[in-house]
């Protein structure tokens, strides 16, 4: 069995959802912040068997589109230092991780 964590943007987050519902993947989904930017995003984390995970993977990519998103200068990021003007950074599509399951149960 294989573990799926992928982190999308909110705004594709529903849409991801339905489509693992439909394909009738179990998903959970929780509201998460990124590092960098953060900005509230969205981490699925999907349980699934070996065969299927390339599928699951497959679907959040298809569904996870990339957009450019502005930085405001007045973010320091935590080095005190400003930027002089609003940057610019490429988001997603999605980042996915695929693990390895040691144990599943369902208690
Ligand atoms: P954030 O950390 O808020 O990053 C948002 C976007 O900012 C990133 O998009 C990337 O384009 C840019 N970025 C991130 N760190 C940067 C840096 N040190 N210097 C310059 N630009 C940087 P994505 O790569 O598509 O990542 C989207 C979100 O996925 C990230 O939000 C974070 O929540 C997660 N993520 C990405 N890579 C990860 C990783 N290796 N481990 C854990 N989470 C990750």
């Amino acid at each position: 069995m294989k573990l799926v964590l992928a982190i999308v943007n909110s705004d594709d987050s529903n849409v991801v959802q339905t489509e693992l519902t439909k394909a009738g993947f179990s998903a959970t989904k929780m509201a998460t912040t990124g590092g960098f930017l953060m900005a509230g995003n969205t981490t699925f984390m999907i349980g699934a068997d070996d065969d299927k995970a390339a599928e699951v993977v497959g679907l959040i990519k298809r569904f996870s589109q990339r957009r450019n998103q502005v930085i405001p200068s007045t973010n320091d990021f935590g080095t005190g230092l400003y930027g002089a003007f609003p940057s610019e950074v490429t988001v997603g599509g999605a980042t996915i991780f695929v693990l390895d399951v040691e144990q599943f149960e369902k208690a």
